[in-house]
This record gives structure tokens, sequence and C-alpha cells, in this order.
């Protein structure tokens, strides 16, 4: 059995740890047992500091199913030590506002090394999975760059708004400041990486973990190819939404939905995937909500917080989606 999922970053991540911890737990006979899960990461939050490519929502897969992920943070590195950072920061070295732990920087180190040597980044996270062993395939969405800048108000620039990289909007403002526009640069250019179509189409089963319904799952959908191939897949898509009773269980979703003009629950998330959605699980209340047509729609509780509760939505998720044939 073969299970793709779209992932962006912690909710995603922790998603996808229950996941392999319930399909571990089934008996060797169930076809769901130790089904290959392929993973296609979002790289639009992806940014280029002191001279270094780092990927953030591709390394909290790889680091949270590798085992060596910053539990109560969600990113960056257990047992962490910032030396590199102390002294960047003597230098006055910027920007300050986005911390990059030493065990993390070697990450950082090797992936820029490797594309510099020409590797596509489909090829450096391969590599670097070899060491980390996530027992997942983690695909980029792209090899091409993406990357999500945000239009704010600025009265000192031209027109009076200005674009920031995300991560600035995200870490140094806090998602606290108005996004006049959120723009995947790049997006329109970039081709889905080797595998990642095929991962859709030739899937069992398609998955959405509670991602960035916006700045994740949504920059995924939009590179070329991408949402055609999970509206033609024949694999049922079942969805986990990232909004429980009108606020992000974790993150800042209600910032980016907004920006697009989106109210912030479960039902108006879904609809931003009605085209290709069959299942969908709510939190308790939320069913009650008007869905879009055609999507079945499940209450269960939603909050993971720990690996045997996120085991036991992945669960309600496969099993949603086996109900559901296409
Ligand atoms: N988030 C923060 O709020 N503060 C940080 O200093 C920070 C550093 C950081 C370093 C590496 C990395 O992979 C992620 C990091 N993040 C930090 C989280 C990051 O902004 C988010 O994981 C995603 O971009 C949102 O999905």
């Amino acid at each position: 059995m073969h299970i793709t999922a779209l992932a962006g970053g912690i909710g995603g991540a922790r998603f996808l740890r229950g996941l392999l911890h319930h399909l571990r737990s089934l008996p060797s006979q169930t076809p769901a047992a130790n089904a290959r899960v392929t993973v296609i990461g979002n790289t639009a939050d992806d940014v280029t500091l002191h001279g270094l490519r780092v990927c953030p929502d591709l390394d909290t897969v790889m680091y949270t199913l590798g085992g060596g992920i910053h539990e109560e943070q969600g990113w960056g590195r257990a047992a962490e030590t910032f030396t590199v950072a102390e002294e960047l920061t003597a230098h006055g070295a910027q920007p300050q506002w986005f911390t990059l732990g030493d065990r993390d920087l070697a990450t950082h180190i090797l992936r820029t090394r490797m594309l510099g040597a020409g590797m596509t980044l489909s090829g450096v996270t391969a590599a670097l999975c070899e060491r980390w062993q996530p027992g997942v395939e983690l695909l980029p969405m792209s090899d091409d760059r993406v990357e999500t800048h945000v239009v704010i108000d600025d009265p000192d620039a031209e027109g009076g708004r200005r674009a920031i990289h995300f991560q600035e909007w995200w870490v140094r403002l806090h998602a606290a400041v108005p996004a006049r526009q959120i723009l995947a640069v790049g997006i329109e250019q970039a081709k889905p990486a080797p595998g990642v179509i095929e991962a859709i189409q030739t899937a069992d089963v398609v998955l959405l973990p509670p991602s960035n319904p916006v700045v994740s799952i949504g920059t995924i959908l939009g590179v070329p190819g991408i949402r055609e191939a999970m509206r033609t897949t024949s694999a049922p898509v079942v969805g986990i939404s990232p909004i429980v009773r009108g606020a992000p269980v974790r993150g800042m979703a209600d910032a980016c939905l907004s920006a697009i003009g989106v109210s912030t629950t479960a039902a108006a998330v879904a609809g931003l995937y009605a085209d290709f959605l069959d299942g969908w699980l709510v939190a308790d209340g939320d069913d009650k909500d008007e869905h879009p047509e055609g999507v079945t729609v499940r209450a269960r509780p939603l909050l993971m917080g720990d690996v045997p509760a996120a085991a036991a939505i992945a669960a309600d998720a496969v099993d949603l989606a086996a109900t559901l044939r296409r």
C-alpha cells in the first residue's frame, strides 16, 4: 500500500509521526501495515541566511520523523547549543531574529555545499535523510526556488508597502502586522520535483495533514501540475482540519487565511480543497458547519498532544479513506 501526504512544518510532521506509529502497530497481514509513505514537503518557507540555505519545513519533517527534533519548539534540533549564533551576534551579523543552533547549522552547511556542487534539492534531501532515516520518502515540492514573501504596510516605502520574506513576517513580526498579499515568488515557473506527480497519481491514499492551508498546503498545490494531479488521482484524498472551533491548533494560520479573505473555520479550509477533497476530519462540533458538496466529514478530537493521539487521528483518516473509493 502507498500513502502520499502533502506536508508543511510542525503540524504536518507531528501528524506524520502519528501515521507511521499507527501503520507500524497494525497486524502484518493488514493492507496498510508497513505501507510505503511519500511526503511532499513545502519549500517556500526556505530562506538563505548567513550564506546558508535553510529549509524549515523539510527539516522539521526530517528531524521529527528521524528523532532529532526539539519537541517543544517543533523546529530545530534537540540538545541544541548556540555558540555560533552567539559569535555571529557578537559581530552584529544580521539577522538576529532567526536563531540557527550549532547542530542545525551542520544540516545547512551540508545542504549549501551539495547545492553549490550542483545537486538538486531532491538529491540533497535524500542525502540528508540517509542519516536521519525518517521512514518516509521525503520529496521537496519542487527543485526550483520558490519563496513566500509577504506584502506589508510601510509608510516609508514606495507606495506605502513593501515585501518581506515569509520568515521575517512569521518570526520577527509574529505575523502580527496584516499581510496585504502573500506571494509565492517563482511558483509559476516551478516544476514538481521528480516523483511528486507520480506519488500522487499512484498512491492508494492521499492525505492532507493539518498544515497551514495557505503557506504550506496551498503553496504545494500552487506548483503547476500538482493541483491537477490531486484532482485526477484515483486515490481518495482525506484531510485533517488545522482549524479547531475557529482557531488554529498551533501557529498563525488565521493570519494567513484572513490575508486571502478566507474565514478561519474548518469548513472554509475544506472549501480551499473542494475541487479534490473526498474526506475531512474536523473537531467535535465543527461538523455542524456547512461543508463543500461531496466531502464526507467526520468529527473527532484533533489535538495531537502525544504520538498515540496523533496515531489515532491518522488511523481514522486512513480508515475514512478506505470507505471513500473514488
Ligand atoms: N521559528 C522562530 O519562531 N524563531 C526562530 O528563531 C526560528 C529558527 C528556525 C531555525 C531553523 C528552522 O528550520 C526553523 C526555525 N524556526 C524558527 C521555525 C520556522 O520559522 C517555522 O518552522 C516554519 O518556517 C513555519 O512553518
